[in-house]
């Protein structure tokens, strides 16, 4: 049955949208939509046309799901171009938030009707596209080359009442969607059908284009749509509508066949699917939060606890030490006042939080929370003290959660006599920014805490990845086989500079020697120091555990692997770091040469995909989707590449497979023995994400 049906309101005919869950343009929608124009233009009782959608939100866009296999027609332009051409008034009525192809069809109407808590946009560039559709010939005709440029290249959806303030909506109204578009449709007779493609686009100081390119160049390396988008929009403004149509096609079928397309679009689907979690059902119960004791008031403690308060939870900071504890306390207040400067905040918001916060050092004030976090010091001991002592005085069902990094859950709920009600939630740091939580199932943990933690995620708005128990769970654990590689790469003869100036080339957010100063070599000093199974390798994170042990930190210390000068967080290569990795290259009797930039990326790449498909076969994370989402959103990952594993399967795991087989040759099966999985994908031309 079709998913578009059509009613006569008097003289108005109103086609209907229902597709859930965001009326996506596929195939029948299309077909159906373009059906319904041309019925209803041939129809002598209609007068006008609405075109509307059941649901939560007018069209959200093309089927995302049908790209990358054959288009079907009717194309989704060629549906756009028919409306518009209608003989008679097209009206769109929207509500939710009309997007991408979605807002195409409404721009190809010739009038828009919305809800005033309404949205449109153009997302495209978040899938590696442009709008496909005419929108980047359209919108500049509505609103301006300006303006519709930066709504391309944001991505960001604009509320009703701003986009009838640029001529994006020509009205809004607070209720009653349909019955006041049959009213305005009446209008709408009178003034006949107003066409974007007839119209001009306002002038423009053409300059705005090179500006634009010069002032995104930074956070769109390497990105071809947003290039795509400047230049449809500055074709809107010298050639014909339908010449720039036929242009934005071209560049539209280029986008859409990229590789870097396909990485955003599976970044998309990953980040949606990590929330079906084989056993946990939307049937699965959920315990209510509202009252959270953060325990460990250092800069993770602080973070969630804001995180939590931002969230609308009843949030207590628990410290024992007072110095520490007052730090946390005006940490907590110093971001909701920057909040509030930077206008993210409302001083009644501040007002809000700040009342629902208290803090303490005593546990018994604990008795009534719903849930704990702790986040104190990263040793096992110390941790076990803390749960030991939660549980003397947590109300039962109380959920007990350690934001630990890499310490064994199981270990730490077997300081409780309540092991099914403790989970880690591993935040990352900055704890109120970063999106990516790990939340770690113990061996006990009960789906009810599993359900309770991801509809905690959700509220505090991140992505929740729900993992297995290891040393370093998904992200940390692969971490050290990327960290590693770095690690050998140096003594082999790769300055740290050049390491990360390759891995900032290739995309990532920061390279692995900067990353090391920013978090502090200190810390996964003193992880490695707690570790049991440290292969028997002398050069092991040599170079990192030598600077720690010279106190040298990394920007918290003014130097680390790099130098920072008067408190910069700008690197500054040390010559003095460069000669004492050479002398312990030779004390080890590791002989440096030459490294090439694919080198470094191959070696610290694959090392994490094969530590991820370790991970795959022990069961610690339920799909290679979720590893990806895991590094994209925790580690820099770059989106247009999908993830570790994503980019595995773009690049073909026999290719992979060989390069792994090649590394053990040279370097040994200590690390780069081939997991099974990689193998026999390999050898059957599988893709981690058939998994
Ligand atoms: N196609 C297919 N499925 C989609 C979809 C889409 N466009 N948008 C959402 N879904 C699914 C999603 O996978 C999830 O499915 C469910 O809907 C709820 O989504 C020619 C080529 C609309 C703001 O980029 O930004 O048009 O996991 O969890 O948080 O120029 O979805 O439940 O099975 O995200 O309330 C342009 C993408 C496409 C918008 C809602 N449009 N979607 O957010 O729910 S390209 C977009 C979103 C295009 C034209 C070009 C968000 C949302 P499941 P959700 P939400």
């Amino acid at each position: 049955m079709s998913p578009v049906s059509t009613a006569d309101h008097g003289e108005v005919t109103v086609i209907t949208i229902d597709n859930p869950p965001v009326n996506a343009l596929s195939q029948s929608v299309r077909e159906g939509l373009l059906n319904g124009i041309v019925d209803a233009e041939a129809a002598d009782n209609c007068k006008a046309i609405i075109i509307q959608c059941i649901g939560w939100t007018f069209i959200a866009g093309a089927d995302i799901k049908e790209f990358g296999k054959p288009l079907l027609e009717p194309y989704l332009p060629d549906v756009v171009a028919r409306i518009d051409a209608c003989e008679k008034p097209v009206i769109a009525a929207l509500h939710g938030t009309a997007l991408g192809g979605g807002f195409e069809v409404a721009l190809g109407c010739h009038y828009r009707i919305s809800l005033s808590r309404g949205a449109v946009g153009l997302p495209e560039v978040n899938l590696g596209l442009l709008p496909g559709a005419s929108g980047t010939q359209r919108l500049p005709r509505l609103v301006g080359a300006e303006k519709a440029m930066d709504m391309m290249l944001s991505g960001k959806s604009v509320k009703a009442p701003a986009a009838l303030k640029v001529g994006a909506v020509d009205r809004i109204v607070d209720d009653n969607l349909l019955e006041e578009a049959v009213a305005y449709a009446s209008e709408c007779v009178e003034q006949g059908p107003r066409r974007t493609s007839t119209m001009d686009v306002p002038e423009v100081d053409t300059a705005i284009f090179d500006a634009t390119r010069q002032k995104i160049a930074p956070r769109t390396r390497g990105l071809i749509s947003p290039e795509k988008i400047i230049s449809a929009v500055a074709l809107s403004t010298k050639v014909s509508f339908e010449e720039g149509c036929a242009k934005e096609r071209a560049f539209f079928v280029e986008c859409m066949a990229s590789p870097q397309s396909a990485g955003l679009r599976h970044a998309f689907f990953a980040e949606r699917g990590v929330a079906r979690v084989p056993g946990i059902g939307k049937d699965t119960p959920k315990r209510e939060l509202n009252k959270v004791a953060v325990i460990g008031a250092g800069t993770m403690g602080a973070g969630i606890a804001y995180n939590c308060l931002t969230s609308g939870m009843d949030v207590i900071l628990l410290d024992n030490n007072d110095a520490c504890l007052e730090r946390g306390n005006q940490t907590i207040r110093g971001l909701y006042k920057s909040g509030v400067e930077r206008g993210k905040i409302a001083e009644s918001a501040m007002a809000d939080g700040l009342g629902r916060f208290s803090t303490s050092q005593d546990y018994t004030d604990l008795a009534d929370v719903d849930i704990v976090i702790e986040a104190v010091f990263e040793s096992m001991a110390v941790k076990r003290e803390v749960f030991a002592a939660l549980d003397k005085v947590l109300k039962p069902g109380a959920v007990l959660a350690t934001n630990t990094s890499t310490l064994s859950i199981d270990e730490i709920a077997a300081a409780t006599d309540r092991s099914q009600d403790v989970i880690g939630l591993h935040f990352f740091s900055p704890a109120h920014i970063m999106r990516l939580l790990e939340i770690v199932r113990g061996a006990d943990t009960s789906d009810e805490v599993i359900a309770t933690s991801l509809a905690l995620a959700r509220r505090l708005h991140k992505i929740g990845v729900v993992v297995g128990n290891c040393f370093g769970f998904v992200g940390n654990r692969m971490l050290y086989s990327y960290g590693r590689e770095n690690q050998l790469l140096l003594l082999e003869g790769a300055a740290p500079e050049f390491i990360d100036k390759t891995f900032s080339d290739w995309g990532m957010a920061m390279g692995p020697n900067a990353v090391g100063d920013l978090a502090g070599l200190d810390v996964g000093y003193k992880v490695r120091q707690e570790r049991t199974d440290l292969p028997d390798d002398p050069r092991f994170y040599r170079i990192a555990d030598m600077l720690a042990e010279q106190a040298r930190y990394g920007q918290k210390t003014g130097k680390g692997m790099y130098l920072y000068e008067d408190g910069s967080r700008k690197p500054t290569p040390d010559p003095e770091v460069q000669a004492m990795i050479d002398a312990e290259a030779e004390r080890l009797g590791v002989e440096q040469r030459d490294i090439s930039a694919e080198e470094i990326v191959e070696r610290c790449i694959y090392g994490l995909v094969v530590e991820g498909a370790r991970i795959l076969e022990d069961k610690i994370a339920i799909r290679s989707g979720d590893i990806d989402v895991v590094w994209m959103n925790g580690y820099g990952f770059p989106r247009y590449r999908g993830g570790p594993m994503h980019y595995a399967d773009s690049v073909g795991l026999d290719k992979v497979y060989e390069k792994v087989c090649e590394f053990e040759e040279r370097f040994g099966s200590i690390y780069w023995e081939p997991p099974e999985l990689l193998k026999k994908l390999a050898a059957t031309n599988g893709k981690f994400s058939d998994l």
